[in-house]
């Protein structure tokens, strides 16, 4: 009966994975790795694929979708894929006038000010976003036992860039928001946590298993301004994503100080970037599986330098309930795709059980 195939079978492998088994604090048979934004600029055949079609309709045809998130997969034999999108693909779907231009990042037409702005951004609803439920049902039966990972971005990061209109270093206009305008601030913040939870609800509906939500510029922020301003809407998505019974990573740049506050806002795998020791990292994760944290600069160093530094943070990784290896940030877009496949290879060898 044993070698009769199983209908539960598929479902087992999938569960049994590397990345899901780690998620979870199970051992893993090896160290699961993947790439934030393993998809994209570095890989030939994703710049041949997108030739002459812009960044934001690439996203909303499933097509290209499966196709684009499938290719580092396929190259580089990660324990994970990532879903192809953005952060503000949601914004987009329901309305929102906004574009991503090459070299650039999102540009939103008319940046929010006022609760007026606020009110006038519609909620999500699957309606909004057919192409998301088709494209993650096409990869997660083309993908089998690898996990497809679905994102969204966070309320901090995602208001800046509506507040902002576009990328920013300082984020002064959403801060000054967030500081001088609370009711504004307050349900601009709201807006965004629905869309964001919404969105990860259809993207799990779908068949994606777990989860991250990227608060990638939340480091802009110091712990107190974290904890009263964008903590409680943060821990609201969270909290969504958790009914859903995935595991949710929770990722930042530049967090160093803010990790047990990302650990406390709902995750379970709190993602760390290279400027934390990674025992430091685990330390402040206060019990979370962590997700992290090679320099993402360090691909460009000859191969054994970087395989050097990836067996130290492997080695400190056993001492996480714990770990799934990852840069510190996204892929550098001319990094070259050979230095990531042997990362990955020896990552998967140095690290099996
Ligand atoms: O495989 C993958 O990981 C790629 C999928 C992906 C993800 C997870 C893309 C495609 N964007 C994102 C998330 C995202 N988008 C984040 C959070 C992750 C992070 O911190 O890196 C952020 C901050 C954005 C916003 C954004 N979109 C930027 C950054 C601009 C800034 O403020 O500095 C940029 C350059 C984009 C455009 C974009 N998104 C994705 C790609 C491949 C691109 C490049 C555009 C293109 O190829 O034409």
């Amino acid at each position: 009966a044993a070698t009769q195939p199983n209908l539960a079978e598929p479902h087992d492998a999938l569960a049994d994975s590397p990345f899901l088994r780690a998620a979870r604090g199970l051992e893993p048979a090896h160290t699961p790795v993947w790439f934030m934004r393993q998809a994209g600029r570095s890989l030939p055949e994703y710049r041949a694929l997108r030739e002459g079609i812009g960044m934001l309709e690439s996203c909303m045809r499933a097509d290209l979708v499966t196709e684009i998130t499938l290719q580092p997969v396929r190259r580089y034999g990660v324990d994970a894929a990532i879903f192809f999108s953005d952060i503000v693909l949601p914004l987009k779907a329901v309305g929102v006038d906004l574009d991503i231009v090459a070299g650039v990042g999102p540009v939103v037409a008319r940046p929010v000010r006022t609760l007026a702005d606020v009110e006038a951004i519609e909620d999500l609803t699957p309606d909004h976003v057919p192409f998301i439920t088709q494209a993650v049902r096409e990869l997660v039966s083309e993908l089998g036992a690898t996990p497809l990972i679905g994102f969204a971005g966070a309320p901090f990061t995602v208001a800046s860039y509506l507040v902002e209109g576009g990328p920013s270093k300082e984020h002064a206009k959403t801060k000054a928001m967030m500081f001088g305008a609370p009711d504004v601030w307050d349900a601009l913040m709201r807006k965004i946590a629905g869309i964001a939870a919404a969105y990860l609800e259809v993207q799990v509906a779908a068949g994606a298993s777990a989860v991250q939500l990227f608060d990638s510029w939340a480091g802009a922020l110091s712990p107190a301004d974290y904890e009263k301003y964008v903590m409680p809407h943060s821990a609201g998505v969270l909290a969504r994503a958790g009914e859903l019974g995935v595991p949710r990573i929770h990722f930042g740049v530049g967090t160093g100080e803010l990790l047990g506050h990302m650990a406390r806002a709902g995750a379970d795998v709190v993602g760390v970037d290279w400027r934390v020791p990674l025992s430091d990292g685990i330390a402040r994760a206060e019990g979370r599986v962590v997700q992290g944290n090679l320099d993402p600069t360090l691909v460009f160093a000859p191969t054994e330098v970087m395989t050097a530094r990836a067996a130290e943070i492997l080695d400190a990784g056993r001492a996480a309930p714990g770990h799934i290896f990852n840069l510190g940030h996204g892929v550098i877009p001319s990094t070259d795709p050979d230095q990531l496949h042997r990362l990955t290879d020896f990552v998967h060898e140095h690290s099996a059980r």
